[in-house]
């Protein structure tokens, strides 16, 4: 194993990472919303204003309606560690990845802002006998339930967020599957006027992401409408994404449109940007190091300054689940 010694941009002590794009934003991120004085507040820590609270609403979001009624499901409902807090410094709503909404982390919650794919429509076609459209009510109406599971980012940072959606696999069964369709291939909208980040030329937007048909089938992999018993906000990817929570988070596209069944393993936005980094198969495996860090440990998204960090698992700790799947495959993959 190479002799890994650089950590991941964010990896920074909080002086250092709020004194730049952070703090920076955050003053944009208080004119844009109109908020006064009283979301400020000074630190004593470090010194910098406070990262100002994220509003929990959208008024774009507000729009679709509450969430249909739902129920914890029992055999997801004991991550095995702490949700991570809305109240925390650095939450999932405040911090984000979105690259069509900018490629730092406290971007997307300023600039997705209104964002809507309202009147929504969800495709599902390719190698299927009938291809259908979806509206956000038919795939509700398959039935919603919450799932608190383990996220895991491939910069080795980690949250534990309570999702509600959708089993992909229900959504899946609303098609007759070819016989000779073995993946699945995800897109997420293409807007560049509304999503400025996809003006950027270094990746081949829209968004595309893929799973092999079993894995996209595999009772972990859900399509997230809400979490934390709200509708996902803009910079979550409104109004439905992907989660397989076994595999880094790049994995689940956000504001997914579009499905189709593939016979081939589909391309991906980042495996066409850069394949020596993000391999297909992205599977979260602390003996196989990103090319730049080491996967061994990961921190919780509140705490994400040195020293405290936790062992990564093997497939984010369920390897229960979906080990099978892998069974004839080498250890080491991605
Ligand atoms: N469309 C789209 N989906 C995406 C991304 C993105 O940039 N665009 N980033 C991915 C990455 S790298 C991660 S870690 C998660 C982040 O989800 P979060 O911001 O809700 O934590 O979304 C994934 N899905
Ligand atoms: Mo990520």
């Amino acid at each position: 194993m190479p002799n890994i010694i650089s950590r991941p941009s964010w990896y920074l002590p909080d002086s250092a990472a709020i004194a730049e794009s952070i703090y920076l934003n955050r003053r944009h991120f208080i004119k844009a919303l109109g908020l006064g004085a009283a979301a400020m507040a000074v630190t004593a820590r470090c010194g910098v204003a406070q990262p100002i609270s994220v509003p929990r609403t959208d008024p774009s979001v507000e729009k679709l309606g509450p969430l249909p009624a739902y129920k914890t499901n029992p055999n997801f409902s004991d991550p095995g560690r702490p949700l991570t807090s809305l109240d925390d410094e650095r939450n999932p709503l405040a911090f984000n990845n979105f690259y069509e909404f900018g490629t730092r982390k406290y971007q997307p919650a300023i600039s997705a802002r209104g964002f809507t794919l309202d009147p929504y429509a969800l495709e599902i076609g390719g190698l299927v006998k009938e291809p259908v459209k979806l509206g956000l009510e038919d795939v509700e109406a398959l039935g919603v339930e919450e799932r608190v599971y383990r996220f895991r980012c491939v910069e080795a940072w980690a949250m534990t967020v309570p999702w509600v959606g959708v089993p992909l696999a229900k959504i899946l069964a609303k098609v007759d599957i070819l016989p000779e369709a073995k993946y699945v291939a995800f897109q997420t909208f293409l807007d560049p006027e509304r999503a400025s980040g996809q003006k950027a030329q270094n990746y081949d937007w829209p968004y595309k992401e893929g799973l092999r048909l079993d894995e996209a089938m595999n009772e972990m992999t859900m399509a997230v409408t809400g979490m934390y018993g709200k509708r996902l906000l803009p910079q979550s990817g409104t109004p439905l994404r992907i989660i397989a929570p076994w595999k880094y988070g790049y994995k689940g596209a956000k504001s997914v449109v579009k499905i189709t069944l593939t016979a081939g393993q589909p391309a991906t936005l980042w495996n066409t940007a850069l394949a020596s980094e993000y391999k297909f198969y992205s599977n979260v495996d602390p003996e196989v190091p990103h090319p730049r860090w080491s996967q061994a440990s990961e921190k919780m998204l509140s705490d994400l300054s040195p020293p405290e960090s936790v062992p990564t698992q093997w497939y984010n700790g369920y390897g229960e689940q979906v080990g099978a799947m892998y069974a004839d495959m080498k250890r080491v993959l991605y």
